[in-house]
């Protein structure tokens, strides 16, 4: 039985040192939770003596044993018998492995536990979910057991962290000893829903980019993309019935550059790259309002039926659909059913945001036939929480980012609530006034402010129950390359992971940081561009 203690930064001193008193007394009695320092009841460290103290997110369970087992060139990959799943997986480890080590791991279903790398979906604890898992290192091999495939997936992120950070390199790296430190570790997330969302709207970022990014996101365990397909500003996913959403309202950006858009294939792409990584892309239309681009590209979409200018500032609420014209809905429909069919993910995200110019009883007509659309898709709609203002369907999910009473609204309908408030997880904000790109209306957020905040306790009424996950939004009015996301991200995404998959118990500020700290050589094996914050001891 571990304990996890609610603690504040002032009595953590006092209660570790009673802690130490305790565990000296209680040594017989409690062996797993005191002798092992590395267990998970975020155990204060002051340096990170072994990879152990450096896993982000923090896994539920870890019993160190205090030795390593070695990568060498001898070392195979072990998975079940006919085993499409383990086979990819094995491969994705062996290919994860191969640049650094310079080994070429192979992958079999016939080799011996020892000196090995077992990956397997028998006997394991169904207590660990779909994402769950336990990886148990040995000096003689290393096991990764789960019940479904996410969950070996996530077990191998962790191993990855276990290694030195050097093996991220893509080059051959010399004279590492290649150790990971003996434990057995038993894991599973807090929250199905862990994600990022990233505007490709506002500025464009091409395939390269996203599969980039998708890479980093993966090693923390997120498990959602939501891409904010379009807005005033852009129009970047091509609909074949409506091309001109694309030649149009595809062709520039904010600031006038020339925009972008991803072909259906290119989406396909973006999807199955994600699929390999076990993240969902959530893909957004944003409707009724923060539709400028698709206003701009067909003049029958405006109630006064004049086509509107292409936008490339960042001003937002002035554009509207027309709830007013049957057009609006055949676009809508035509555009919510060509997303599905090139979505295989639950979610389409119909927006509804800061729909100013859109009278109420419009908006919502116009978002609950977009709400059915969705349904009648077999899809889950999801929106930012100015839809609870309709009647919502029991399966649609609502993105809290600024106003709560609509979210407690939500909750009230009973629907499941996507935690994104905006003073905490807007990583478009500036750190603080003196970083260069970033917005700063919600606030200035730093790393430390970006990991203090429990998703069950923002809001009254709102509580673990009614929470599907957590979300980090990157609006990119002020970004325009993947450097630029790197450095707004990172380290704040790390954290957001964190909340997202680990125990909220005992979870604090003083004991992440060192974690984080470790986490600078990965970032920079890795070519991620991180904001250095002060407020970090990075090693
Ligand atoms: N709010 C707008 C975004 C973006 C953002 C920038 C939401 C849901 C401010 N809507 O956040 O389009 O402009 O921080």
């Amino acid at each position: 039985m571990l304990y996890r203690v609610r603690m504040h930064r002032w009595t953590q001193s006092f209660a570790v040192l009673i802690t130490c008193v305790v565990a000296f007394v209680a040594m017989p009695l409690q062996q797993d939770a005191f002798m092992n320092p590395s267990s998970p009841t975020y155990a204060m460290a002051q340096m990170t003596t072994t990879s152990l103290d450096q896993l982000i997110p923090m896994p539920v369970s870890i019993k160190a044993t205090g030795e390593n087992f070695t990568l060498t060139a001898d070392t195979k990959i072990v998975v079940d018998p006919d085993s499409a799943a383990l086979t990819t997986l094995g491969q994705q480890l062996a290919a994860m492995l191969q640049p650094a080590t310079g080994y070429e791991v192979p992958v079999t279903d016939a080799a011996p536990h020892e000196g090995n790398i077992r990956l397997s979906m028998m006997d394991t604890d169904t207590t660990l979910g779909d994402e769950g898992y336990t990886l148990t290192i040995r000096t003689d091999g290393v096991a990764i057991s789960a019940a479904q495939p996410a969950g070996i997936f996530y077990g191998l992120q962790t191993l990855r962290q276990l290694l030195p950070a050097a093996i991220e390199a893509k080059t051959l790296q010399q004279g590492v000893a290649w150790d990971v430190p003996t434990a057995t570790i038993r894991d599973y997330p807090r929250f199905a829903w862990r994600g990022t969302m990233l505007d490709v709207a506002r500025h464009f970022f091409g395939v390269e980019d996203v599969k980039r990014y998708i890479d980093y996101l993966a090693l923390y365990k997120i498990n959602r993309l939501h891409l904010h397909l379009s807005d005033d500003q852009g129009w970047r996913i091509e609909i074949k019935s409506w091309p001109k959403l694309t030649e149009i309202g595809g062709s520039k950006e904010v600031g006038g550059g020339e925009g972008g858009y991803y072909t259906q294939a290119d989406y396909a792409e973006i999807v199955d790259y994600a699929a390999q990584h076990f993240i969902t892309i959530v893909p957004e239309i944003d409707m009724p309002g923060h539709t400028n681009a698709a206003l701009a590209s067909y003049a029958e979409l405006n109630c006064d039926g004049k086509a509107r200018e292409l936008y490339t500032g960042t001003n937002v609420g002035f554009s509207t659909l027309c709830a007013d014209k049957e057009v609006t809905y055949q676009f809508m429909e035509d555009v919510i059913r060509e997303l599905a069919a090139m979505t295989p993910g639950a979610y389409i995200h119909i927006g509804g945001d800061e729909s100013s110019a859109t009278k109420h009883e419009d908006y919502l007509k116009m978002v609950e036939r977009a709400q059915a659309m969705v349904a009648a898709q077999g899809k889950q709609a999801v929106g930012w929480e100015e839809i609870a203002r309709v009647k919502l369907l029991p399966t649609t999910l609502v993105q809290n980012w600024n106003n709560n009473n609509l979210t407690q609204e939500a909750v009230k309908q009973g629907a499941k609530i996507i935690m994104s408030p905006a003073k905490k997880t807007y990583i478009d904000m500036k750190y603080d006034p003196s970083t260069k790109l970033g917005l700063n209306w919600a606030a200035y957020i730093e790393v430390l402010d970006a990991y203090q905040w429990d998703p069950a306790e923002m809001l009254p009424g709102v509580n673990d129950e009614d929470i599907a996950g957590v979300e980090a939004p990157l609006w990119s009015e002020t970004t325009q390359t993947l450097d630029d996301i790197e450095f707004l991200a990172f380290p704040r995404l790390a954290g957001h992971a964190e909340i997202g998959w680990s125990p909220a118990d005992g979870r604090s500020w003083d004991e992440y940081k060192v974690r984080l700290g470790a986490q600078a050589a990965r970032f920079a094996a890795l070519g991620i561009d991180f904001y250095r914050a002060p407020s970090v001891p990075w090693q």
